[in-house]
């Protein structure tokens, strides 16, 4: 007869099997479930426990004992499966349940910006006049900017555009000016520095001006420059290239007119404008390269002539969507931006 208080053989077996069966009733996720195998099947487990004591029992009480915790063992093995197998049902008739026959969600799809759309509408028809596109610096430096356009400081053309100046550079020739490009007629110069005639470029890019916006000035805009240099090129050839460009840009029935403007860098100079709700919009100026631009980039101005202009994309955009304030197209508004 054992005298033992510590539970041992049978009685103890049935404290086990009481509590792990409390406890399997009440673990209600999975995380539970681990823990409650642990406690009892696992390597420190109470089920585990009285298997590891067997052997210290006495020979008859051994058996008995020894049969009826494998027994257990299996039992309560089966019983955490049946608890997990009714959690998971439990878990899925609580769900939403899903109706497959319900339509999609359409996903929102991205679009072009409509000066993004107007930009490749304008480079695809020059291309097809032409034109190669090349690209320029924003961060310009006065030199190309102003005064090798025949806009030297203190002259008062200078007015024409009001600049964003940066902080000046050290070059290998001292001290350089730089700002943001106020328009992509610096292109020009940096072009003839390194190509010869016969020369059509079309130089898309930013500029930035630092005046006050309304309905048709912003303080960013994007132009597209053109230049064409060559033997014999003349007024009438700009006349012919911009009513052709403004008859494949706007629809055959817009008016557009062309009438004298000045520029430093061009002589003649023009400027294009379209007849939007009832009013000119001047949408480029243009005009025969000056002379001494072609003179000063080392070709014969009697021999070479050629033609520039500068277009905004914007202003173009303007009519082209019947946008009748540009300060639209850079408030990111969605409700804007996704008519177009
Ligand atoms: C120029 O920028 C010249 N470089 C154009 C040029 C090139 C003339 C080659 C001759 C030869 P202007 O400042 O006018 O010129 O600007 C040209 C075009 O850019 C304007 O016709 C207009 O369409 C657009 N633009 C000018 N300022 C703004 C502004 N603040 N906001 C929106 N568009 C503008």
């Amino acid at each position: 007869m054992t005298t033992d208080t510590t539970p041992t053989g049978l009685d103890a077996l049935a404290a086990v099997e009481r509590d792990a069966r409390a406890g399997l009733a009440a673990a209600e996720d999975e995380p539970a479930l681990e823990a409650w195998r642990t406690t009892v099947l696992g390597r420190s487990g109470a089920l585990t426990g009285i298997l590891r004591g067997i052997g210290a029992l006495e020979a008859d009480e051994r058996k008995a004992v020894g049969q009826a915790a494998n027994a257990l063992k299996q039992d309560l093995e089966a019983a955490l499966d049946a608890r997990r197998a009714q959690l998971k049902a439990a878990a899925l008739a609580g769900a939403e349940p899903i109706d497959v026959t319900l339509p999609g969600r359409p996903r929102r799809i991205g679009r072009l910006h409509p000066v993004t759309q107007t930009m490749r509408h304008i480079l695809d028809i020059l291309q097809r006049l032409g034109f190669a596109v090349i690209e320029g610096p924003e961060v310009e430096l006065d030199e190309y900017n102003f005064d090798q356009l025949r806009i030297p400081k203190d002259h008062p053309a200078r007015d024409m555009w009001d600049t964003f100046w940066i902080a000046e550079q050290e070059g290998r020739q001292g001290p350089r000016q730089t700002l943001l490009r106020t328009h992509t007629s610096p292109m020009q110069i940096r072009y003839l520095e390194t190509h010869e005639p016969p020369i059509r470029v079309a130089v898309p890019g930013r500029c930035y001006r630092y005046e006050a916006t309304d309905a048709t000035h912003e303080w960013m805009l994007q132009q597209v420059e053109l230049l064409a240099i060559d033997e014999g090129i003349s007024l009438a050839d700009l006349k012919g290239t911009l009513h052709e460009f403004a008859r494949q840009v706007f629809d055959a029935d817009t008016e557009v007119m062309l009438r004298n403007s000045y520029f430093p860098f061009v002589e003649p100079g023009v400027e294009l404008a379209v007849k939007f709700r009832g009013q000119w919009l001047e949408i480029m100026g243009a005009g025969m390269v000056h002379p001494e631009i072609i003179e000063a980039a080392g070709y014969d101005p009697t021999r070479y002539t050629g033609f520039a202009a500068g277009m905004g994309v914007e202003r173009i955009a303007m009519p082209l969507y019947q946008v009748d304030d540009i300060r639209n197209f850079y408030q990111n508004d969605l409700r804007f931006l996704s008519q177009f």
